[in-house]
């Protein structure tokens, strides 16, 4: 091609080169979920990247009293990716590990590891975005904690925004 038409050329791609660029199609997906602390591979969780995980379907009860169907992602299975010991790994100075799961507005609550392991109980913490098939109330977050059999909600955190793995002294 000759000098002119390179020219014309490079001139006619340059606004679409630049705008490929600046789509936000281009920008990382928002974190919804950090995983932190004490373990081997900390995540940054986005909504597509939990949509790769396992599902779960628990069956319990609300604060109201009311039984509903929660579906969502195991504790365990979160964990398991980040690389935090289970099973058999899951022994002697691990034990004194836990979890804090944090929320938007500053709210915590504490899972030691064993209470989340499935070799330890068949009792699945999920972290629950649909309930009876819906996404959640706008109020509980895209994501929050359920924890099946617990006689009290108080730890079923809303707006999860952090898991962090810490370790008792
Ligand atoms: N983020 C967040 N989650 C929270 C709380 C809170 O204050 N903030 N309160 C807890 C308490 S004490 C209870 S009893 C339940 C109530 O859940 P509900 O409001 O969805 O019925 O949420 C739990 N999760
Ligand atoms: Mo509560």
């Amino acid at each position: 091609m000759t000098i002119r038409t390179a020219i014309l050329l490079s001139v006619l791609l340059l606004p679409v080169t630049t705008f490929a660029q600046s789509t936000p199609a281009a920008a990382a997906a928002p974190t919804l979920v950090t995983v932190a602390g004490e373990v081997a591979k900390p995540l940054k969780l986005s909504a597509d990247d939990l949509k790769k995980f396992p599902r779960k379907t628990v069956r319990a009860k609300d604060h109201a009293g009311k039984e509903a169907e929660y579906e969502g992602i195991e504790l365990s299975e979160i964990l398991k990716l980040a690389g935090v010991k289970q099973g058999e790994q899951l022994r002697g100075k691990e034990l004194a590990l836990f979890l804090v799961v944090g929320a938007a507005d500053g709210y915590r609550a504490v899972f030691a590891l064993a209470e989340l392991d499935p070799d330890f109980t068949d009792r699945s913490v999920i972290l629950a975005d649909r309930r009876d098939g819906k996404p959640l109330k706008d109020e509980e977050g895209t994501v929050r904690i359920v924890v099946p059999g617990e006689k009290r909600q108080a730890r079923w955190v809303r707006q999860v925004t952090s898991l962090t793995i810490k370790r008792a002294e």
